[in-house]
């Protein structure tokens, strides 16, 4: 019954594609010089594929030329891999030697890669499948695929280990992360390095040094594989890494071992084996994730934002106004970081400059980054200067007459072009300013605690705020590098709207026996890195209480009004900042706990267990948890509130760590549930319950009705 509906969201691409892919051909001093030209980044369709081929086959028969090279025509990529708007689940195995990479490493005349920019996935595997590779030192390079819920499957799983050893090759797919060319470079993956200025003349001079008759085929290789003793070590230390919840992982290790067992060809036949039974819901989910993060920006009838900003106000050293400077600063924007007087300004520049200092001591920056950053930071307690920002953005303490009069002087003291952000997570923005004259330019950034680090930055638009300031607010997000997901007004915006069912149903079950430990575990076994308790005590348990407070107050109907948080807060086990709270500084304290959990139970009448707690598996928990956080972002959907249904498992997954392996809130609903089995579920615990987060909403029960996926919108 699963719902397999799910598709990704750019499917018109490749016609698009189509049209535009050019390969050209020239001989240069007798080197063929292939170059691809498929914009936007040379992803590997059977058009393109096809089409390389011929040209190889072209040169192959060409008896002027004695060697080719492979580039690219697009600057920045070389290939970034195989067409993942052209993947369909597989219906049966194929035969591996037609992949490209197999079929460039049959040519009968070496083939130079020359690579300068992304080279990844089915790029590397067809640079892998080359004679030889050139690149540049900043060139990408790297195996994803695991990202997606495949295996490198152009026989990257036996080339890369046969290049590089297994060691470095299971690691470069496990991380997903891509190297330098330089890195590769030094890993022996690129034979040579150069600028780009040099790249086309230093690979055909390659190219023609090449002897065939001495070449051994990257596949059949062994002189860089480790030893026996050392491979049974890695491979030992790999069956403890691999995760159980992303089958991915385990497939691409089972395939390397069988290839460096049984040899490359072998390899190459497990490899196509382990791909064709990669787990298909996986697969399914992360690659709508793949395109929902690169569809949030895209807004109907905003237009271009063609100005940089180069300069933020950030009212309010705390933390979060403290995280947001230096996210702006790590990208290179001024910031002026004003407070209301100099003893709390001298505190929260001092917190600022620490951070790099850290940073700087850590290494994760250089001097150079460290003086650029602190020269660019600016403290004013008044809002002298504040005339020429391009943007500012309001955080302080989350008190509405407060704010309305931040944003009365921010309307007399900024330009008429200044954007207006404010970063509150609880209140009302259209009250923020419901009497000024620069409603247009008001905009809620809110960013995600720690401010520099979170990738998500949520932009709400309110009634009145114009396109303008939409384009300017993801005009800032691209500038610190971060996914904006633009929703519009309502209490809580996406995430810490949809997820206050998540906290309401946790005290629920706390109410009815379930141990909060238990249910930290089977959170954290679901893939979130740290259950909703252990998160209360990082958050706050105090900053938790005022924040359910609000949505209590906005969504009262269905929220829980369990007591253990508030009973917690009264016990000053405020969290990890005193280093109290539902743990001790991380360790469980069953004991601390007990009396207090008791409490909440006796305030909430001791309501009957829902069943014996031994009796509730890890999946009954996740569901009572997670499913009315679907409900909610079904509400959300139903309200309009969003431009489309993914952007709300992009919000969960960069805003709140819903695991990325699941696809996001929505799509983990429809993927590996289906809407009909998530309506029946909920149905069935409303019944149960009686509580109103359970209810299936409307737009739930139409999805369920009409057998459509709960991602198809409204
Ligand atoms: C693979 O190779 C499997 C093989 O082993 C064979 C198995 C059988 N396909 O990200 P951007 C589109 S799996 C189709 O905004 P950037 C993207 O959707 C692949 N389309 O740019 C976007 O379209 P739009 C392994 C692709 O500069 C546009 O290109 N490779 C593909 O920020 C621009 O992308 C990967 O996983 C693709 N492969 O980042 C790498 N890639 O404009 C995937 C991109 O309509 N790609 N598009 O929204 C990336 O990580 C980034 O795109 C990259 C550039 C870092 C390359």
């Amino acid at each position: 019954n699963v719902d397999h509906k799910l598709e990704p969201t750019s499917i018109q691409h490749s016609d698009v594609k189509a049209q535009e892919e050019v390969v050209t051909y020239e001989v240069n001093k007798q080197v063929a010089v292939i170059r691809m030209g498929s914009k936007p980044v040379n992803a590997v369709s059977s058009h393109l594929k096809s089409s390389i081929e011929e040209k190889v086959s072209e040169a192959n028969k060409d008896t002027n030329v004695k060697a080719i090279v492979l580039m690219s025509a697009i600057p920045g990529f070389f290939i970034a891999g195989a067409d993942i708007t052209e993947f369909k689940p597989k219906t049966k195995t194929e035969d591996p030697t037609t992949r490209l990479p197999s079929r460039l490493e049959g040519s009968t005349k070496p083939i130079v890669a020359a690579i300068d920019g992304f080279c990844l996935g089915g790029g590397l595997e067809t640079a892998m499948g080359c004679t030889a590779r050139v690149a540049t030192p900043n060139s990408r390079l790297g195996l994803p695929e695991l990202n997606l819920g495949i295996i490198p499957g152009w026989g990257g799983t036996q080339r890369l280990p046969r290049l590089i050893g297994v060691k470095k090759a299971m690691e470069l797919m496990l991380t997903m992360k891509p190297i330098s060319g330089k890195e590769a470079h030094d890993l022996k993956l690129v034979d040579q390095l150069c600028e780009s200025n040099q790249l086309l003349s230093t690979a055909i001079q390659l190219a023609l040094s090449i002897d065939m008759s001495k070449n051994i085929k990257s596949l059949h290789r062994q002189d860089r594989l480790e030893s026996k003793a050392e491979l049974e070590q890695i491979f030992a230390h790999l069956e403890k890494m691999v995760d159980p919840r992303q089958p991915q992982q385990r497939q691409a290790l089972n395939a390397v071992k069988a290839g460096v067992t049984r040899g490359g060809d072998e390899g190459l036949v497990a490899e196509e084996e382990e791909s064709f039974n990669v787990h298909k819901p996986t697969a399914k989910a992360l690659q709508h994730l793949f395109f929902a993060e690169r569809a949030t920006s895209k807004i109907p009838n905003v237009p271009a934002y063609n100005k940089k900003i180069n300069s933020v106000g950030v009212i309010g050293g705390g933390t979060m106004g403290g995280g947001i400077a230096i996210a702006c600063l790590e990208n290179g924007i001024k910031v002026t970081l004003k407070e209301v007087n100099q003893k709390f300004l001298d505190a929260g520049l001092e917190r600022i400059k620490n951070t790099f200092k850290s940073k700087l001591e850590r290494k994760r920056i250089n001097q150079k980054q460290f003086d650029a950053a602190l020269n660019n930071l600016t403290g004013t307690i008044s809002y002298e200067g504040f005339q020429t920002l391009d943007c500012v953005i309001e955080a302080v303490l989350e008190i509405v007459d407060l704010k309305k009069s931040v944003f009365k002087d921010l309307s007399k003291h900024c330009n008429k072009e200044c954007i207006l952000g404010t970063n509150t997570s609880t209140i009302d923005i259209e009250s923020i300013a419901s009497d000024l004259d620069c409603r247009d330019r008001i905009i809620g950034l809110h960013f995600f605690s720690p401010a520099n680090v979170m990738p998500l930055l949520e932009i709400i638009r309110t009634s009145h705020t114009s396109n303008e300031i939409i384009a300017a607010g993801l005009q800032l997000s691209k500038q610190l590098r971060k996914t904006p997901v633009v929703v519009k007004n309502c209490v809580g915006f996406a995430v810490n709207r949809i997820f206050f069912p998540y906290g309401g149903a946790a005290g629920f079950l706390v109410d009815r026996g379930v141990h909060p430990y238990r249910i930290d575990k089977a959170l954290k076994n679901f893939g979130f890195g740290v259950g909703p308790f252990r998160m209360s005590d990082i958050v706050g348990l105090d900053v938790g209480v005022m924040t359910s407070n609000s949505m209590k107050g906005a969504y009262s109907d269905r929220a829980y009004d369990g007591q253990l948080k508030q009973i917690m807060v009264d016990q000053k086990r405020l969290g990890d900042k005193v280093g109290r709270g539902y743990y001790i500084k991380g360790k469980p304290d069953e004991e601390g706990i007990a009396d207090l959990i008791k409490a909440s139970q006796n305030r909430a009448n001791n309501p009957k267990p829902l069943k014996n707690q031994n009796e509730f598996t890890d999946a009954d928990i996740q569901e009572i948890l997670l499913l009315p956080v679907v409900n909610e972002a079904c509400r959300v959907v139903q309200e309009n509130l969003v431009y489309r249904v993914s952007d709300l498992d992009v919000a969960s997954v960069m805003g709140m760590n819903f695991p990325r392996f699941r696809g996001g809130i929505v799509a983990w609903a429809d993927v590996f549930l289906g809407a009909k089995k998530t309506f029946e579920k909920l149905d069935r615990l409303y019944q149960e319950t009686g509580m109103e987060m359970f209810k299936p909403c409307e737009y739930l029960k139409k999805c369920a009705d009409n057998n459509k996926s709960l991602e198809s919108g409204l």
